[in-house]
């Protein structure tokens, strides 16, 4: 039995052997989407296209192509903004298995069922169910950060980062929205990576962070469901115990490129150093990402717009600025157990060189 620093340090090199990503290059990308007009949204994260239908890639004779390339473009600008989806949430459930498949994902991962969906829920296991009503009868991911905090800030977060093969891809569609307000933010790790000097990075890529969801447990006897606790997407992430160690550096496989993954709403706990230089760490890896909206992005939904961005390298923040009902649906995939690769580069560094 591996110790568990001899088990992170693995992790930090290469990654758990039974969820490494299938590619040991970043992709690139074929120009296939050059088709579509697109705006970037800021010189750092996110991209807008127009006209361009999730339905109607899955129609095309180019399909494979065409959701690589998305697959590289969202991993490469973090996040990417298709307005106005005619798109079931089945068909969405199917194209975020096309779009981690084609971005390389371990065999061995699939779409997460996350710990508080119902048995037996209205769309089927994979598919989440956003929605400020149920959250306001107690079911909401960040309702616990939201009722803790009056930083609208506390609930910045990655997606489902306490499991031990954590998401590449999610995918949210809104078709219900209030008159103004419900904004959602996104920032990109690279960004954060790129704003530390070389040898607070060097310090950081030799470090493991816990990261833990044990509020769940709360949550699920608050709503008198049962946490799933059978396999939710991978065969490494199963059982009650929702916490994992990941290293605070980590690589995104499609991009070759280095980005910071720590995040408010579950890391605890920076791993080797004490409690104190740890929420000392935690504390300025949140500020640099809370305080430099020259790293975010800010989206302003329109009914049946979609989002997909790459949970390895952004954070994302719900904005709880209104009283009518907001409601979407959100598919999310497993990628890679989280490494580092110390080859890998800065987003900076590779834009410089290209
Ligand atoms: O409601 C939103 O805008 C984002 C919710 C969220 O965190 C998610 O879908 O992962
Ligand atoms: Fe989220």
């Amino acid at each position: 039995m591996p110790t568990v620093m001899e088990e992170a340090s693995s992790r930090i090199r290469g990654g758990h052997p039974h969820a490494r990503p299938r590619i040991s290059q970043p992709l690139e990308y074929s120009g296939s989407l050059d088709q579509y007009q697109h705006q970037d949204l800021t010189p750092v994260i996110g991209r807008e296209y127009e006209g361009l239908q999730v339905g109607e890639i899955l129609q095309s004779p180019q399909r494979d192509q065409l959701i690589q390339d998305l697959a590289i473009t969202i991993s490469t600008r973090g996040v990417v903004f298709l307005r106005n989806q005619d798109v079931t949430p089945q068909q969405m459930r199917y194209f975020a298995e096309r779009l981690t498949l084609l971005a390389g994902c371990p065999e061995s991962s699939g779409l997460h069922v996350h710990p508080l969906t119902e048995e037996g829920s209205e769309l089927g296991d994979q598919i989440s169910v956003i929605s400020s009503e149920k959250q306001k009868k107690g079911g909401g991911l960040t309702h616990q950060l939201s009722d803790v905090s009056r930083f609208a800030s506390a609930a910045w977060h990655t997606d489902i980062s306490f499991e031990r093969v954590p998401s590449d891809y999610s995918m949210l569609k809104i078709h219900t929205l209030p008159n103004t307000g419900g904004d959602t933010l996104w920032a990109s790790g690279y960004e954060i990576y790129d704003r530390l000097s070389p040898e607070m990075a060097s310090f950081l890529e030799r470090l493991t962070a816990t990261h833990d969801a044990s509020f769940f447990h709360d949550e699920a006897r608050r709503l008198g469901n049962p946490l799933r606790k059978g396999i939710r997407g991978s065969p490494l992430n199963h059982g009650e115990e929702l916490t994992a160690v990941h290293p605070v550096i980590r690589t995104n496989p499609v991009t070759g490129w280095k980005s910071v993954y720590v995040n408010k709403g579950f890391t605890k706990r920076i791993n080797g150093v004490t409690k104190d230089e740890s929420d000392v760490l935690l504390q300025y890896l949140f500020n640099l990402l809370t305080q430099n909206h020259d790293a975010q992005v800010r989206f302003k939904w329109k009914k049946n717009d979609m989002a997909i961005w790459d949970n390895r390298s952004t954070w994302h923040c719900a904005t709880y600025d209104y009283a009518e009902a907001r409601a979407g649906d959100r598919v999310c995939s497993l990628g890679e157990a989280p490494y580092l690769d110390l080859q890998s580069t800065s987003r900076r560094q590779a834009l410089d060189e290209a």
